[in-house]
């Protein structure tokens, strides 16, 4: 679970104990450390069979040349995105990473993973909570005339002017937001009615399949998804809650490993954006790091592959007129820092500590180019506890909940309250929570202009944000005394809110 932005780490507020289980027969070894100097065609498989990416350029006849090549050196193509140069490649040859870079028209190539996963971890941020029967009935006792019945608890949508702008203008049925995640329970009543299914898929492997009903969690484990798509598109239907754009569609593409690790790994989320570009979808929601790794060093052949081939895709995307929203992390780390502890990576193996410069070494997509960043607030309008933050990183901040910020609600619970898979729903905290919130409003600003370029919905976010500016005492997020994070910036622009937060009502106005 490390990619979901729960765990101390990124993202969000997700629970679930790793455990090794059954998962793909990754193997450590790697080719790291093996010197280049291979001999020519070998194709032993006398190593662990990993999973690379293969970067080249986006000419035919190189790829068809540098498919050969893979070939000789003991790798079998999964998939070739020729639209962005980028190979998906298993091989179970231990020298396939640098005999594949000495090739001539390879720009980057490397391994997507470690070995299987041996550590477990749980989140800080605490699990799922689920709200039960008896809480819900008198949660819709107080509903009000036009609310969702549990639209009293959700305080979010308040903050943002987002129960005001559905009055105005739920947002329009031809504009789709894709959540890439663990999967979407579209059968959920409060999330059927806006699914757009042909823009759904599972990507996981790093292969489309768009099999109906391929996009659904696998498990009740896997109910990130299906909570981050009702925060951005629940509908104003009578039933549960809604999302910041009721009228909107919203589609699912999996990328999660269906095991218990639920891991991110890169092709799949290449895959995905590649997906999202090619079917017409206008925002992607991101609530989640790449795994293996936390932070990717460029100075690391199999890192730098990682990054590149990841970027290519997010940028296509982009280049198709898709907007890419993405969360900040839930480690609390000053991403504008000259050094950050990366304690959790890689996380399919056994995780080291060290020390990384998060100018040299990116937390992907969110710090990829044209991406939107986006930071976690509470109730009360400050940065929450755990979200990552940083001046020149963030663009803007919406609410993802804090438990330590109280709301006067009836359940008076200071995180998210969303869908989850089963026909539920249940509390969340999490930069994971926070970023459905920003690709809701652009997809009601989406909505609004039809001709907006991903750089102009980007802009038009900034321009209508409110920023609570640096906090004018020193930030102590989690309230035991100790200042957790200093606030770099102005009144307009800053490292904790960048922007602003974000706002629903301005967007339809
Ligand atoms: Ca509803
Ligand atoms: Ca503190």
């Amino acid at each position: 679970m490390a990619h979901l932005r729960s765990r101390h780490r990124l993202a969000l507020a997700v629970p679930v104990v790793l455990s090794l289980t059954a998962s793909l027969g990754f193997l450590p070894g790697v080719a790291a450390a093996t010197p280049l100097a291979a001999p020519a065609a070998t194709t032993t498989a006398d190593g662990p069979n990993l999973s690379y990416v293969v970067n080249t350029t986006t000419d035919h006849r190189t790829i068809e040349s540098v498919k050969r090549a893979i070939g000789a050196a003991g790798g079998t193509v999964v998939i070739a995105y020729e639209q962005i140069g980028v190979i998906v490649v298993h091989s179970a040859n231990p020298d396939f990473g640098p005999r594949i870079r000495a090739v001539r028209g390879v720009q980057s190539a490397g391994a997507t993973r470690t070995s299987p996963l041996q550590a477990a971890g749980t989140t800080d941020e605490g699990a799922v909570q689920v709200l039960s029967a008896a809480e819900a009935a008198k949660v819709a006792k107080t509903a009000e005339p036009g609310q969702e019945p549990l639209e009293a608890d959700q305080w979010d949508l308040r903050a943002i002017g987002a129960d005001k702008a559905a009055a105005v203008d739920p947002g329009s049925k031809k504009v789709t937001v894709a959540v890439i995640d663990v999967g979407v329970d579209d059968t959920h009543p409060d999330i059927a009615p806006n699914f757009s299914p042909s823009q759904s898929a599972n990507c996981v492997g790093g292969k489309p399949d768009t099999t109906y009903g391929a996009w659904r969690p696998v498990d009740a484990a896997h109910y990130h998804g299906t909570h981050v798509a009702g925060e951005i598109a629940a509908a104003r239907n009578g039933v549960g809650v809604a999302g910041v754009a009721p009228g909107v569609k919203v589609s699912g593409i999996t990328v999660a490993e269906p095991d218990s690790t639920q891991l991110f790994y890169p092709e799949s989320v290449v895959c995905a954006f590649v997906f999202a570009a090619d079917h017409g979808v206008e925002i992607t929601n991101n609530s989640y790091y790449v795994d293996p790794w936390l932070y990717n060093c460029l100075d690391d052949p199999d890192q730098k592959a990682i990054v590149d081939a990841v970027n290519r895709a997010q940028l296509y995307a982009q280049r198709k007129g898709t907007l890419n929203v993405a969360a900040a992390g839930n480690s609390n780390d000053d991403l504008d820092s000259d050094a950050l502890t990366d304690a959790s990576s890689p996380d399919d193996s056994t995780a080291t500590t060290r020390t990384v410069d998060p100018h040299k070494c990116f937390d992907i997509p969110t710090q990829l180019p044209g991406v939107v960043t986006v930071s976690s607030t509470g109730v009360k309008g400050a940065k929450s506890y755990f979200s990552s933050y940083g001046d020149g990183v963030i663009d803007v901040a919406a609410p993802g909940g804090d438990r330590y910020q109280i709301p006067d609600t009836p359940s008076g619970n200071g995180r998210i309250l969303s869908t989850l898979p089963n026909n539920t729903y249940g509390f969340l905290q999490g930069t994971s929570m926070a970023t459905p919130h920003v690709a809701g409003v652009a997809a009601l600003l989406k909505s609004k202009y039809p001709w907006a370029s991903p750089a102009q919905l980007q802009l038009l976010l900034k321009a209508e944000a409110d920023n609570p500016g640096c906090p004018t005492e020193p930030y102590d997020g989690n309230g035991d005394g100790v200042v957790d994070a200093t606030c770099v910036g102005g009144k307009h622009v800053n490292g904790f809110y960048g922007a602003g937060i974000v706002n629903a009502l301005r967007a339809v106005k």
